[in-house]
C-alpha cells in the first residue's frame, strides 16, 4: 500500500528578548502538537530580528536562548528539524527573487509594517518593509502545507499565498500554496495591562506580559494586577475584554470551556479567578523552565541539534532554490 505523504509544516519565531505567554499559546504549543502527524521544520528567524536595532552580543545570546526555549517547550529534534534561519543561505537568496514578484503596494498595506514604522520612526529601514517577503521565502522554500501562527500573522501568510500563486501562474507548479494553522483558543492573547492590544514581547511594561522565564511569584503578581473591569462576575461578555482574555488563557491551558470556567467561578470574585489563572500558568511553565535551564547549560547538545538542523534544512531548501533558478532562467 502506498504510504500517504505527511503534511509539511514550517514556522518561525524571532529571537528578540524571550518568549511571551502569547507566543506560547498562539504558536509554540501548536508546533509541539503537529510533530505527531506532520513533517515539521521550525526556525529561529534571526534575519527578521535585525529589522530593529539590536546589540550584537545580545542577539548572539538570544538566538541560542530561543532555540533552547523551543526545545524546552517540546520541539523534539527526533521528530522535527530545528534550525537557525541565517544558517541556511537559501532564505536570503529566495527572498531577493520573491521580492521581484511582490508589489510595493502589497507591502505598503501590511499592518505590522505600519505599526512598527510608527513605533520606530527613526529607523524605517527597507528590511522592515520587505520583512514579509523573507517570511514568504521561509515558508515557500520548504513547500510547506501548514504554517502554525498566531492571528497577527494572518496577513503575512495571505501575502505568501499570493506570491506563490502569482509565481505558479507564470512558471507552472513550483510552490505549494500554504494554509495557516491557528489555535482553537488563544490565537490572540492580549496585554494584561491593555486588553485592547496584543501581548507583545517588545512591550516595555513588564506587567503587561508574562515571559516564559517568569517565576511563580512574578506570574501571580502580574495576574493579580491585570486590568479588568468594575464588575465582579466571571463571564465572557463583550464589554469585559480583560476577563475574556484571562478566561482565554485559562481555557487554553486547562482545556476547560468558557461555560465550565463560568460555573467554576460562580459566586466568587475576580481575586479568586486571577489567582487560579496565575497558578495554572505557573504550573504549566515550571517544567518548561527546568528543561530550559538544563538545555541552555548543555552547549554541545544544543550546538549538535542546530548543526544537524541546518544541514537537513539546507538540503531541502536547495532543491526548491535550484528549481526556482531553473524556472526563471538563472540556470
Ligand atoms: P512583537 O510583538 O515584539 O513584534 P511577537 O511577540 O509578535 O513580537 P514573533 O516572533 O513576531 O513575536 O511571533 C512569534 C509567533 O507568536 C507568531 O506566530 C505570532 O503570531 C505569535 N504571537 C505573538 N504574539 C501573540 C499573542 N499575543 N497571541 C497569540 N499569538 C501571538
Ligand atoms: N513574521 C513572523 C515570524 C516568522 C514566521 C516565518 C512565522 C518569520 N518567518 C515563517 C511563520 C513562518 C512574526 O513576526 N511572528
Amino acid at each position: 500500500m502506498e504510504e500517504t505523504k505527511r503534511p509539511r509544516v514550517l514556522s518561525g519565531i524571532q529571537p528578540t528578548g524571550g518568549f511571551t505567554l502569547g507566543n506560547y499559546i498562539g504558536a509554540i504549543r501548536n508546533w509541539d502538537k503537529l510533530q505527531d502527524d506532520c513533517e515539521c521544520l521550525y526556525c529561529v528567524v534571526d534575519l527578521h530580528s535585525i529589522t530593529i536595532r539590536h546589540e550584537p552580543a545580545a542577539l548572539r545570546r538570544q538566538i541560542r536562548e530561543a532555540a533552547a526555549m523551543l526545545l524546552a517547550c517540546g520541539v523534539d529534534p527526533g521528530r522535527a528539524v530545528l534550525f537557525i534561519q541565517g544558517d541556511v543561505s537559501a532564505h536570503a537568496e529566495l527572498s531577493w527573487i520573491l521580492s521581484c514578484y511582490t508589489q510595493f503596494g502589497e507591502l505598503s498595506r501590511m499592518t505590522q509594517f505600519k505599526d512598527k514604522s510608527q513605533k520606530h520612526p527613526e529607523n524605517v529601514n527597507a528590511g522592515l518593509f520587505t520583512y514579509p517577503v523573507l517570511m514568504a521565502a521561509d515558508i515557500l522554500l520548504y513547500q510547506a502545507d501548514l504554517v502554525p501562527i498566531g492571528a497577527d500573522q494572518k496577513q503575512h501568510l495571505e501575502l505568501a499565498r499570493n506570491i506563490a500563486e502569482r509565481f505558479n501562474g507564470i512558471y507552472g507548479e513550483v510552490f505549494t500554496v500554504p494554509e495557516g494553522y491557528f489555535p482553537k483558543v488563544g490565537g490572540r492573547v492580549m496585554s494584561l495591562q491593555d486588553p485592547a492590544s496584543k501581548m507583545s514581547k517588545s512591550d516595555e511594561n513588564e506587567n503587561a506580559k508574562i515571559m516564559l522565564t517568569d517565576g511563580p511569584d512574578a506570574i501571580i503578581r502580574k495576574f493579580k494586577r491585570a486590568v479588568t473591569d468594575s464588575e465582579s462576575t466571571v463571564c465572557a461578555a463583550e464589554n469585559k475584554p480583560g476577563i475574556v482574555n484571562l478566561m482565554t488563557i485559562y481555557s487554553a491551558l486547562s482545556g476547560r470551556s468558557f461555560e465550565e470556567i463560568e460555573r467554576e467561578f460562580e459566586g466568587r470574585g475576580y481575586g479568586d479567578f486571577k489567582l487560579a489563572v496565575g497558578e495554572c500558568v505557573a504550573s504549566e511553565l515550571a517544567p518548561i523552565q527546568g528543561e530550559y535551564a538544563r538545555i541552555l547549560a548543555d552547549k554541545s547538545y544544543l550546538d549538535g541539534v542546530l548543526a544537524e538542523g541546518a544541514s537537513r534544512a539546507s538540503a531541502l531548501a536547495q532543491r526548491t532554490l535550484a528549481k526556482v533558478s531553473r524556472k526563471i532562467g538563472l540556470k
